[in-house]
């Protein structure tokens, strides 16, 4: 992409009301824009940033056996009432009529919707087991929208449901998610903390929170040090092997609890291993058993002939969430810093004299082997000052920015700079593209 037609409208100074350094950097970077409390438009940067954190998604649902759908925004009221949770959920769901005065949501969650589907099509256990996930914007009309799209009125989430015929199988199914959830946020180049928490409004009795520590983070997280310091999974994991051990491993590090999923037994851990820390919660996993199937009669006939209600789970990761999270966790003084998986371009390519026959043609030289080499970069073709370019490059956080001036090609040479440590090496053009093309 080159720079001069591209729409990446950044500000040199963040908007005031703007508090925390993710929504400052998303507003100057041009990523965002507001259109309402908590209701944004994605500009191009932010809208490449947010679709590759939902293919990063995606691919490790997919791993893991989930199988992708796209349910609507509006949902039937019906439903709602059929499951209980129309009276009960109250202001954060946002009502709609249609001319046919009837009531519709905008979804802030999918349990019924996939409910419904599950038990149109699925009667028997020999179809078990079975999740299905979408990624797709929710609407809670939250009392005090704040913090950019980390705390949203709309949002993108990926929302998944496991079905399954009994509880062991059931658990079986979270204990997939959650492992899936840890490669995703590795991936994502964050460390992410699983707290077992409160099922809230959603139900259950088994539940855990996924939780990126940051100073700016909405909700308290008591864990073990030793928890943050641990890899994901890895992408070879076995999902029909021993699941529960791998869970257990990564829950209870500090296993004073005699429930298995606890890792927040913060009171029971000796004090040089407590990291009491401010958390951003990045997903919410849910088992929760027949709270949905049984009142909507989504019943599968199990293998001893008889009708029970289908076992049920569902998962969420906040999708949107996660810009703004991944900035929270990867920022210098100069903007953000993305990590490879999820960088809007892979390189930067600036040039320094803009009509200088030389730098012209080395640029072009380089942009189009970063475009063959499939590193989608970003070709600062603006006639403008050095510094604003640098500036730029910067704050948008762009991995690799390859700097081409007149004087350096002089020597034969120009200049690669590393935006995660701030490196810069001196070099030929060939010897820069191979470093960047690795
Ligand atoms: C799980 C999937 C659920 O809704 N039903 C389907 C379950 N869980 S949850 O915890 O309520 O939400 C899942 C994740 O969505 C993100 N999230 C938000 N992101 C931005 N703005 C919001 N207002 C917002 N509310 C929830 C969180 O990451 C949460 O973990």
């Amino acid at each position: 992409m080159r720079l001069s037609r591209y729409f990446m409208p950044t500000l040199r100074e963040a908007p005031s009301d703007a508090q925390i350094v993710s929504h400052q950097l998303m507003l100057r970077a041009g990523m965002i824009r507001q259109e309402a409390a908590g209701i944004y438009a994605w500009l191009p940067l932010g809208l490449k940033v947010l679709k590759k954190i939902e293919q990063v998604v995606r691919e490790e649902m997919n791993r893991a056996g989930a199988v992708e759908i796209l349910m609507p925004t509006l949902q039937l009221a019906d439903l709602w009432r059929e499951s209980g949770r129309y009276d009960d959920y109250g202001e954060e769901m946002l009502r709609i009529k249609d001319r046919h005065d009837r009531d519709l949501l905008y979804g802030p969650t999918a349990e019924e919707v996939v409910t419904d589907i599950f038990r149109s099509y699925i009667k028997s256990y020999k179809d078990l087991p079975k999740n299905l996930y979408n990624i797709q914007w929710k609407f809670r009309d939250e009392r005090r929208p704040r913090f950019g799209v980390m705390r949203g009125r709309e949002f993108l989430m990926k929302d998944a449901y496991s079905f399954d015929v009994d509880e062991a199988a059931a658990r079986r199914s979270y204990n997939r998610m959650f492992l899936a959830y840890l490669n995703v946020y590795a991936r994502l180049g964050l460390k992410a903390i699983p707290v077992k928490a409160d099922p809230g409004p959603i139900g259950g009795d088994l539940s855990h929170e996924f939780m990126i520590l940051a100073d700016t983070g909405e909700s308290q997280v008591f864990a073990h040090r030793d928890l943050v310091e641990m890899g994901a999974p890895g992408p070879d994991i076995d999902w029909d092997g021993d699941l529960e051990a791998e869970v257990t491993r990564r829950t209870s590090l500090y296993a004073a609890s005699d429930e298995m999923h606890d890792v927040a037994r913060f009171d029971a851990m000796p004090a040089d291993k407590q990291m009491t820390a401010r958390g951003i919660e990045v997903g919410h996993i849910f088992y929760f058993g027949t709270k949905y199937s049984g009142p909507m009669k989504a019943n599968v006939t199990g293998p001893d002939g008889k009708d029970t209600p289908v076992q049920m789970g569902s998962y969420g990761v906040g999708v949107s969430r996660l810009v703004a999270a991944i900035i929270e966790a990867s920022h210098d003084a100069g903007g953000i810093i993305w990590p490879d998986s999820v960088a809007p371009f892979g390189a930067a390519v600036l040039n320094l004299r803009v009509g200088d026959a030389a730098c012209d043609a080395a640029c072009e030289t380089a942009y189009a082997a970063l475009v063959a080499a499939g590193k989608d970069p970003l070709y600062d073709d603006r006639d403008e000052r050095p510094g604003a370019k640098f500036a730029a490059t910067d704050l948008v956080g762009i991995p690799w920015q390859l700097v081409i001036g007149p004087k350096g090609l002089a020597d034969g040479v120009v200049e690669l700079k590393r935006r995660a440590t701030g490196e810069r090496q001196t070099l030929p053009l060939e010897a820069a593209l191979k470093a960047i093309t690795g």
